[in-house]
């Protein structure tokens, strides 16, 4: 659905690489609709919240250390297919893997400093979204519309 939802976040090392406008670039030429965007420095708690399916992992604690060690930028994306595009944007978890072209694959290295976040699911997203934007994004139209979707 032109109408799908994702949970992007760039991760406090893809702040600190200066790759935000970079990430956001990607999106926006892409045609995807930007409806929510904050720049937060969360807390273990609210971490923990959104990793809460990691929970019990051995990379868990040093994961909400590295996630809350400084601000990350949180967005909604939305267009056609956004959930699983923006995951083939990202690339895989390890950028190792990520093909050259993902934004793992052009600039990580490190599955612990993978620079971003996506959403794996349609449901997963909608509860992210809740979790990082209890306050609601925005809705509008793109004035492009008619030239990104048929
Ligand atoms: P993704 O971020 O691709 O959805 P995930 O949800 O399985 O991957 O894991 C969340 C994050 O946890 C991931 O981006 C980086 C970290 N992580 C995952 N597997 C890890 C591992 N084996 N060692 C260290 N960090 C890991
Ligand atoms: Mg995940």
């Amino acid at each position: 659905s032109v109408k799908e939802r994702t949970y992007i976040m760039v991760k406090p090392d893809g702040v600190q690489r200066n790759l935000v406008g970079e990430i956001i670039g990607r999106f926006e030429k892409r045609g995807f609709k930007l409806t929510a965007l904050k720049l937060v420095h969360a807390s273990p708690e609210h971490l923990e919240k959104h990793y809460a399916d990691l929970a019990g992992k051995p990379f868990f604690p040093g994961l909400i250390k590295y996630m809350a060690s400084g601000p990350v930028v949180a967005m909604v994306w939305e267009g056609l297919d956004a959930v699983k595009t923006g995951r083939v944007m990202l690339g895989a978890t390890n950028p190792l893997q990520s093909p050259v072209g993902s934004i793992r694959g052009d600039f990580a290295l490190a599955v612990g400093r993978n620079i971003c976040h996506g959403s794996d699911s349609v449901e997963n997203a909608e509860k992210e979204i809740k979790l990082w934007f209890p306050e609601g994004t925005i809705q509008y139209s793109l004035a492009q519309e008619s030239m990104i979707y048929e």
